[in-house]
């Protein structure tokens, strides 16, 4: 104790964080949008759930030094890096976090994993099935070794699509005959809208299918259970050249989309139920517009990501007379992630999906389990992306997915 009252103002590092989870380095490659998102969910994991392991962020990596210093410092990393591979090497790095394009993430999670790091990859998992192949032997190879590969699927951490899931689980919409899903935004409806590299097919791999697409593609599968045995696509880009990205203002100067812009596929599980699905990026008025409905034999559940604090019930059982779509607003404790939070009503947001994702990995690293989804999940929703890719190539003749 201090003589004069100064309370812990002398103790050590080391003493101040002892009451504390032993620290878990995270090493982040990448910045923008969605290292901002990730940044933010590491920053906040540890201090609103109560994990086995405590997140520190120990590094961020990107090629501008300027930059990624600024970065580093508005975002809450201790140091920058402008080499991954420098970062891949830090002592003080246990988690390597992968917010690239996608053309950089089989290169950088494979040196991870066989460098003994825990890795958490953005979706899609790769660019092509050959690559996300690649990646699932070199998670499978980690996992006999204790480490855990995880893909960035983070609407399944929605406490509303987590309720959805635990209660077609729990049999409360029956037999399942129909999933209706879909993804709309509106960024490209200007056909003046830059040509970044989300639309070159050699940077994203595909365009709104794998951006957009790949995200319900796992929702749908997450929520039923089930695997998309096959199906029938279309897609179009609607708008093929753009103004090159970075050139000057109102200059001339363009280059050709080598990606999709809008993609509507047709889908079979094996239970027999049927699926619809569609992702654009021409959806005017669609923000960030992501819906999915299941209908069952005992009834139907309803879940739109603009209203995420709420899922839709309606229970078929009940007498017609007074049957009908209700309205679960999911903030009780008993919900998904939420007995860590606000008291009831106070809602969520978008950016709480990731907190519930750093959450998740830590666990998973902790107990050496999962985790959930998987670079092997990663692989299958990659598959069924090639597969609506060739589908859509043969003007809609029906493919299957390889198991
Ligand atoms: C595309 O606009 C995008 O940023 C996706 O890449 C993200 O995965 C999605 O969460 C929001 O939209």
């Amino acid at each position: 104790p201090d003589p004069a009252g100064r309370g812990s103002a002398a103790a050590t590092p080391e003493q101040r964080t002892e009451h504390l989870a032993p620290p878990l380095g995270i090493g982040m490659v990448g910045y923008a949008f969605m290292g901002a998102a990730h940044s933010q969910g590491w920053r906040t994991a540890g201090r609103v759930f109560d994990l086995p392991r405590r997140p520190v962020l120990s590094a961020v990596c990107g090629r501008d030094p300027a930059a990624v210093r600024v970065a580093a410092d508005r975002l809450g990393w201790a140091a920058a890096e402008t080499d991954w591979r420098a970062l891949i090497a830090r002592d003080d790095v246990d988690v390597v976090d992968i917010c690239t394009p996608g053309d950089s993430h089989a290169e950088i999670a494979i040196a991870a994993l066989e460098a003994g790091k825990h890795v958490l990859c953005e979706k899609p998992l790769a660019n092509t099935v050959e690559e996300a192949e690649a990646m699932a032997a070199a998670a499978e190879a980690a996992r006999a070794r204790g480490q855990v590969a995880m893909v960035g699927f983070n609407y399944r951490r929605v406490p509303a699509t987590a309720l959805a899931r635990r209660m077609v689980a729990e049999g409360r919409i029956g037999t399942l005959r129909h999933v209706r899903v879909a993804y709309l935004q509106d960024w490209l409806v200007d056909p003046d809208a830059p040509l970044t590299w989300r639309l070159r097919k050699e940077s994203a791999g595909s365009g709104a299918l794998g951006d957009l697409g790949a995200h319900i593609i796992d929702l749908a599968q997450y929520l039923t259970g089930e695997r998309i045995s096959g199906v029938s696509a279309l897609t179009e880009t609607f708008v093929r050249e753009r103004p090159l990205a970075g050139g000057p203002s109102g200059g001339a100067a363009r280059g050709q989309v080598t990606v999709d812009d809008a993609a509507l596929f047709t889908a079979r599980l094996p239970s027999g139920a049927l699926a619809s699905f569609e992702a654009t990026r021409f959806a005017s008025g669609r923000k960030n517009a992501l819906r999915i409905e299941l209908n069952g034999e005992l009834g139907s559940l309803a879940f739109d990501l603009e209203r995420l604090n709420e899922l839709s019930f309606h229970d078929h059982t009940e007498p017609g007379v007074s049957a009908g779509f209700r309205r679960i607003l999911v903030t009780e404790p008993d919900h998904p992630y939420l007995d860590a939070w606000w008291p009831p009503g106070h809602g969520l947001g978008y950016e709480h999906t990731f907190v519930h994702q750093a959450r998740d990995l830590v666990h998973a690293i902790a107990s050496g389990t999962g985790p959930d989804p998987s670079f092997a999940d990663g692989l299958q929703v990659q598959r069924v992306l090639a597969a609506v890719e060739e589908s859509a190539a043969k003007n809609s003749v029906y493919t299957t997915v390889p198991a």
